[in-house]
């Protein structure tokens, strides 16, 4: 792993407006109170940003993903955490580390899942002390060039949501089947846990570190598609702003995806088990957290 960033590297500026609803490209999903300041709630400076990549045999995507990054927002660094690929990734994302010491390698022991890999990035960031932690895949499905597009709303925001189901949300090769369960676990979830969030599977997102630590996320278990889920739900249920800016979600071309039976499974039982498990808790006057 590279050293950590010192404490005064540069931090993640934008001169777009503050507010992304001035912009125009973002749907406000959900509000928060506690801050308000005359009706607006007030938000601090980002912080340092840390885009995690969890891959697991990326060896062919993770260098021209990286670049994109790098060139997409020069000021953040990148964490790679790699669950022993035997591809080698975690070897080509050590080279690229040793060649650019704003990207950093978390090596795990092997195959976890997305979410456990997430988790880890997210405690590791925080340590290090960035204030925003980004979702980002290594299959060029997210395209690096619409993070500045995420950072700039989570200035008004706690958490923000490149999504693909919001107007000026677009999938780019993406065969019908793939767009039918995304959409659907979308719906499910949404009517389910009483989530207002169009794309709540999407996993481009941006967090603020104080939404990563007053989510709960050491109580997270999930992964996959469920973990993106259960990341969404515990935003909204904590009362944090999440905001879904319109992305444009583009099919792997190169590697294996790691999408499977068990991942859509895990998602189904768990949201029906939360969505009766809640309204149980409500009709009973019981804390829905
Ligand atoms: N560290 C780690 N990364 C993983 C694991 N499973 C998937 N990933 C990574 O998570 C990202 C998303 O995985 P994908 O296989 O693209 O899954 P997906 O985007 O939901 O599915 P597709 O749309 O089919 O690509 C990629 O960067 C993967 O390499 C895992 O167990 N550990
Ligand atoms: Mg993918």
């Amino acid at each position: 792993m590279s050293d950590a960033r010192e404490a005064d590297e540069p931090r993640h500026t934008s001169d777009a407006a503050d507010s992304p609803r001035e912009q125009g490209d973002a749907a406000a999903v959900t509000e928060r109170n506690p801050d308000q300041d005359g009706g607006r709630r007030k938000y601090g400076p980002l912080g340092t940003v840390l885009v995690i990549i969890p891959t697991y045999n990326e060896a062919e995507n993770i260098r021209p993903i990286v670049e994109r990054v790098r060139e997409s927002v020069p000021e953040a660094h990148v964490l790679v955490a790699d669950d022993n690929s035997p591809d080698g990734t975690g070897k080509v994302a050590d080279e690229i580390a040793v060649e650019d010491d704003h990207v950093h390698v978390l090596h795990r022991k092997g195959k976890e899942g997305l979410g456990a890999a997430y988790l880890a990035g997210f405690r590791w960031g925080i340590e290090h002390g960035y204030g925003v932690l980004v979702e980002m895949d290594a299959d060029g499905s997210h395209q690096p060039e619409e993070l500045p597009r995420l950072l700039t709303a989570l200035k008004g925001a706690d958490l923000v949501i490149g999504s693909r189901w919001v107007p000026g949300g677009r999938i780019v090769n993406w065969p019908k089947r793939r767009e039918y369960l995304s959409r659907g676990a979308s719906t499910y979830s949404r009517i389910l846990l009483d989530v207002p969030i169009r794309d709540v599977t999407a996993g481009f997102r941006a967090f603020r570190k104080e939404t990563l630590e007053g989510l709960g996320m050491d109580a997270v278990a999930s992964q996959g598609y469920c973990f993106q889920i259960d990341m969404a739900w515990r935003a909204v249920k904590a009362g944090f702003h999440v905001i879904e800016v319109p992305v444009t979600f583009v099919e792997r071309e190169r590697g294996d995806s790691k999408m499977s039976r068990d991942i859509v499974t895990e998602a189904f039982w768990r949201v029906a088990t939360w969505g009766v498990s809640s309204r149980a808790n409500k009709l009973l006057g019981r804390d829905p957290s």
